[in-house]
C-alpha cells in the first residue's frame, strides 16, 4: 500500500515563498491523487508485495504497467520533494555537501547555473535533480514520474517543475520559482543526509 505522507512542516512555513494554498493543492489534492491511483492500479498487478523503489524500477519501460510507473514514481517524487525545501532554507549548502559540489562543478554558482537550467529546460512537466553517481555529482532533468532512481542514479534534491508546483504563486515564471526554490527554500541537511 502507497501512503500519502504528512507534510514535514505546516502548510503555511514556506510563505511568502510558496503559499500554503500551493501547498494545500500540490499536496493534498495532487499528492494524494498518485497514491489513490497507484494503490487502484498495483491491485492484480503483480508487484503488490514490493516496497516502492523495486515497484518503480520493475513497472518503468513495460509498456503495460505505464500508468501504474507514472502514478507510483510520482508519489515518490512527491515523498522526496517536501523533503528537499525548508523554512529558512536555501543558499549556499557548508560541510560534505559544498565540498562536493564545488569538486564536481566547481563552484556554488556553476551548480546553480546548471540545476536551474535543467529545470527551466525540462519542456512540459518533470523534474530537476542533484544526483550522485558513483564519486560524482550530476544535476539532471527528466520528464513527468520519471525519476533518477531507474538510471541507477542516486537522487540528492529535487524542484517539481509541473506548474502545478508553482502556478498559483508564480504563474508561468519557472525560471522565479526556481531561483525561489534555491535560495530560501533547499534543506540541505536533507541532502546531507542523502549523500553517500
Ligand atoms: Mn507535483
Amino acid at each position: 500500500m502507497l501512503q500519502l505522507p504528512e507534510l514535514p512542516y505546516p502548510k503555511n512555513a514556506l510563505e511568502p515563498h510558496l503559499s500554503a494554498r500551493t501547498l494545500e493543492f500540490h499536496h493534498d489534492k495532487h499528492h494524494a491523487a498518485y497514491v489513490n491511483k497507484g494503490n487502484e492500479l498495483l491491485q492484480g498487478s503483480g508487484l503488490e508485495n514490493e516496497n516502492i523503489e523495486s515497484i518503480i524500477k520493475k513497472s518503468y519501460g513495460d509498456s503495460s504497467k505505464a500508468a501504474l510507473f507514472n502514478n507510483v514514481a510520482q508519489v515518490w517524487n512527491h515523498s522526496f520533494f517536501w523533503h528537499c525545501m525548508k523554512p529558512g532554507g536555501g543558499g549556499k549548502p557548508t560541510g560534505a555537501v559544498a565540498d562536493r559540489i564545488n569538486a564536481s562543478f566547481g563552484s556554488f554558482d556553476k551548480f546553480v547555473e546548471e540545476f536551474k537550467a535543467a529545470g527551466v529546460g525540462q519542456f512540459g512537466s518533470g523534474w530537476a535533480w542533484l544526483v550522485q553517481n558513483g564519486d560524482k555529482l550530476e544535476v539532471m532533468k527528466t520528464p513527468n514520474a520519471e525519476n533518477p532512481l531507474h538510471h541507477n542514479k542516486k537522487p540528492l534534491l529535487t524542484a517539481d517543475v509541473w506548474e502545478h508546483a508553482y502556478y498559483l504563486d508564480f504563474q508561468n515564471r519557472r525560471p522565479d520559482f526556481l531561483s525561489v526554490f534555491v535560495e530560501k527554500l533547499i534543506n540541505w541537511e536533507f541532502v546531507a543526509k542523502n549523500l553517500g
